[in-house]
């Protein structure tokens, strides 16, 4: 995989939106790039911000900006210039030719810290299924170009065309044998979750924007060493970790990658067979870091991508993290509900999360009331271990139990339900 920005890179990112856009908006957006350009291990240098009525389609950006950031990269000796809004491949091709540096776009910064991160097997060809469906368009894009170049309409041949056909097709035939790939690992981490449905472990996954702080609860709730550090897009293989809640069976919890605003589509495709972790847990734990100034839009950006995956039918609990370090009126303004506000760095608030946690699994549950003849009264001991017994009485050659459930054990159990 190729690499976009190399260590110490100078980089300039450049802000950019529509005049209907805020210009609050465009200018946060443009801090979080540079967080992403120091997250990718590159410098930034400098900085500008254009806001334009509509986009020119040969540079994205007007020309007199093109000029100024030219100039710019003479000035600071930058190798890089980072736009952060999606560049056709024409756009991309014309704006380095301006501007003699290396131009790439947000997109393309998240896949090479994508592809810097990733450690698995699973991890890398997600990371080279992203790029792949990112380049598709942009070389369509640059063989389109050549093409109205020549003047030429249906039926004309560019001179490059043969050879970007080419490339295009290879790059076809490798998504193939990725995605191929990448069904069989899926395959695999499936029937790691339906073994554990089949043991009836309740399972939690984190979710939530980058840096709010999942991993670090992951550590602190199970005891576990997952990297958690102040980067965005630490986390990109899923974990995961038992957990023992005081009241209940034990769970499990599952810690995956972050989100972030404007994440690549080409991304979320790939990054399906992680997604599913998610998408398959019981319960849905959305961690918000509580002290961040961007932390409304944040939300709004999870709280979408929740739509987006259809998971608003899953139970979930919001998480307040970052308790420690937050604006103190900040916890009387949030709307969501169930809630808990901790911090995973001093444990605030942990008892009362496990408490919720909990209760949580206990409501996917309902008391039934079972009979164990006395040749099979052993079996007790197989239920306590999988479902919490509320009570117990002896019963003519044998013993009634009651027990909280959830459906799946029910089945399990169906036997010596007492109808
Ligand atoms: N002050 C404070 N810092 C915290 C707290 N929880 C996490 N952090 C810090 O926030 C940073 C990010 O934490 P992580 O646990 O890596 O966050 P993450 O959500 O897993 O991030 P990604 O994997 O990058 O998406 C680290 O520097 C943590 O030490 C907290 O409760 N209080
Ligand atoms: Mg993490």
């Amino acid at each position: 995989m190729n690499k976009v920005i190399n260590e110490k890179d100078k980089t300039i990112v450049v802000g950019v939106g529509l005049k209907s856009e805020a210009l609050s908006e465009i200018k946060e957006n443009l801090c979080e790039l540079e967080e992403l350009v120091v997250a990718a291990g590159g410098e930034v240098v400098a900085s500008t911000v254009q806001v334009l009525p509509s986009w020119n389609p040969s540079t994205l950006i007007g020309s007199g900006k093109v000029q100024e950031i030219k100039e710019m990269v003479a000035e600071s000796g930058a190798q890089i210039v980072v736009i952060d809004h999606q560049l056709s491949g024409i756009q991309s091709r014309n704006l380095q030719e301006e501007i003699k540096a290396r131009v790439i776009d947000r997109s393309q910064l998240i896949l090479d810290i994508f592809a810097q991160r990733a450690r698995t097997y699973e991890g890398k060809l997600q990371v080279e299924l992203a790029q792949l469906l990112d380049q598709m368009p942009r070389m369509i894009g640059a063989w389109n170009d050549s093409l109205s170049r020549l003047g030429g309409g249906i039926g004309t041949r560019g001179p490059g065309e043969s050879a970007l056909e080419n490339d295009r097709r290879r790059a076809k035939d490798k998504i193939q044998i990725i995605k191929k790939k990448l069904d069989e690992v899926s395959s695999q981490r499936a029937q790691h979750r339906q073994s554990r449905k089949r043991n009836e472990i309740p399972s939690f996954a984190l979710i939530g924007y980058t840096n709010s702080g999942k991993s670090s609860l992951l550590n602190r709730l199970t005891g576990s060493q997952v990297v958690a550090k102040d980067m965005v897009f630490a986390t990109l293989d899923p974990t995961t970790r038992k957990v023992f809640l005081d009241d209940g069976p034990p769970a499990v919890v599952t810690d995956t990658v972050g989100f972030i605003r404007k994440l690549p589509t080409q991304l979320i495709e790939a990054f399906k067979s992680t997604l599913e972790e998610s998408a398959e847990a019981d319960i849905l734990l959305h961690i918000v870091d509580l002290s961040s100034p961007n932390m409304e839009r944040q939300v709004e950006v999870i709280e979408g991508m929740i739509k987006e995956f259809k998971w608003e039918d899953k139970k979930i609990i919001t998480i307040f993290n970052k308790f420690d370090v937050a604006p103190p009126d900040r916890q009387f303004k949030v709307k969501q509900f169930p809630r808990v506000f901790v911090s995973a760095l001093t444990g605030h608030g942990f008892e009362q999360l496990k408490k919720t946690m909990g209760d949580a699994i206990n409501e996917m549950q309902t008391e039934v009331e079972m009979y164990f003849p006395r040749t099979e009264e052993y079996k007790i001991y197989d239920l306590s271990r999988e479902a919490k017994i509320t009570k117990k009485e002896p019963a003519t050659e044998g013993i009634i139990c009651f027990a909280l459930m959830t459906p799946t054990l029910i089945t399990k159990w169906k036997d010596y339900l007492v109808k």
